[in-house]
């Protein structure tokens, strides 16, 4: 029997994951069973009011312990981690946040008992040698980059804690994030995002990789109703635990900028490759969710035009407010 979900940790909180999964789970939970934490202090975002907000370092392991304790917490969703771009500028401090974190919050997971974690993973556990069309899920997991690296173990360091402790551990590999509220931190998929401000504010847009990059991406709401999903399936339905693909669209960056031009007819979009193009090169152009689909019954709701539509109409609208 899948045990139930009722007071809700988030680290990470004020990311751009984290930001959108709070109304979420407040929604789902009510807002006195969620606890907001984050390295960053509150007044970095425009919270609900009514949350509970702690700072917490997942990189010490007592501080989260206490927390745990302090709220009685039952689950736990992970989401503080260092982006592969940052990554690759700080590779200590994504060795440091993303590893040790994860394995602190697993270690206080089966310490304490709790009855589910979420452990997100990402695209960037793949690189050159993993086929790059469809690909599979279980397949060559040799990235190149220090946060794809720590990706890899994390999921690792879930099946782990699920095999050797029963702890109910999950997670899905997110490709590239595309939401209007918080700004992504520090990824390599950030310019899908970028380019929506840009085309509104100066209708032009320097897009960091080529224009047939094509990278696999999901829209906000289809993220989250993949985390919910995950977190609410069947435990004795899953073969898999972490590292689920899901899938929604794939896209270059140049039908991307193509896609945007048909609802703002003058927006201009220039391609200057930057050190964020050879991270880009290593990850598949498209992946193949079938697990997610048989074992949780994952599908997605939105593809490259009604992503688009969404997102010019919300940003439209904040623009036009001067909130942009
Ligand atoms: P983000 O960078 O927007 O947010 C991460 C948050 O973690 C930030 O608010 C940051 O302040 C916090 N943080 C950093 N160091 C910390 C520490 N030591 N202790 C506590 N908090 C700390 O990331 P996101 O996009 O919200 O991603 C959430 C999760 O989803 C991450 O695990 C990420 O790897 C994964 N993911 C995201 C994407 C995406 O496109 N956004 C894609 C694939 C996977
Ligand atoms: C990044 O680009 O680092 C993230 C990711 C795909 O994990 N958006």
């Amino acid at each position: 029997m899948t045990k139930e979900m009722k007071r809700v940790l988030v680290t990470g909180a004020l990311g751009q994951i984290g930001t959108a999964l709070l109304p979420v789970l407040i929604e789902r939970f009510g807002a006195t069973n969620i606890i907001a934490s984050d390295i960053k202090p509150a007044s970095a975002a425009k919270l609900p009011s009514e949350l509970i907000y702690e700072n917490l370092d997942v990189r010490q392991a007592d501080q989260i312990a206490a927390l745990v304790r302090k709220h009685q917490i039952d689950t736990i969703f992970h989401m503080a981690a260092i982006l592969s771009a940052s990554g690759e500028k700080n590779p200590h401090l994504a060795w440091e946040v993303n590893l040790l974190g994860t394995y602190n919050i697993l270690e206080v997971a089966r310490e304490l008992e709790l009855v589910r974690v979420f452990v997100p993973s990402s695209i960037a556990v793949f690189g050159p040698e993993t086929p790059r069309e469809n690909t599979p899920q279980d397949t060559i997991l040799r990235p190149r980059t220090m946060y794809g690296l720590t990706k890899v173990t994390g999921e690792l360091l879930s099946e782990y804690y699920v095999h050797r402790f029963g702890l109910d551990v999950r997670g899905c590999r997110y490709p590239g994030i595309i939401s209007h509220e918080a700004l992504p931190g520090g990824g390599t998929t950030d310019y899908a995002v970028e380019i929506f401000y840009e085309a509104i504010k100066q209708k032009k847009y320097t897009c960091f990789v080529r224009a047939e990059t094509r990278l696999p991406m999901m829209y906000m709401p289809d993220c989250l109703k993949a985390t919910l999903q995950l977190m609410e399936a069947d435990f004795s339905r899953l073969i898999h635990h972490a590292g689920f693909n899901v899938a929604a669209m794939s896209f270059s960056a140049g039908e991307l900028a193509a896609e945007i031009k048909k609802h703002i007819p003058e927006f201009e979009c220039t391609f200057e490759p930057d050190y964020r193009q050879k991270i880009a090169d290593t990850w598949p152009s498209s992946i193949d969710d079938s697990a997610a689909r048989e074992e949780w019954d994952w599908q997605p709701d939105y593809d490259l035009a009604r992503m688009t539509e969404d997102m010019l109409r919300v940003l439209t609208a904040r623009y036009q407010q001067g909130l942009l």
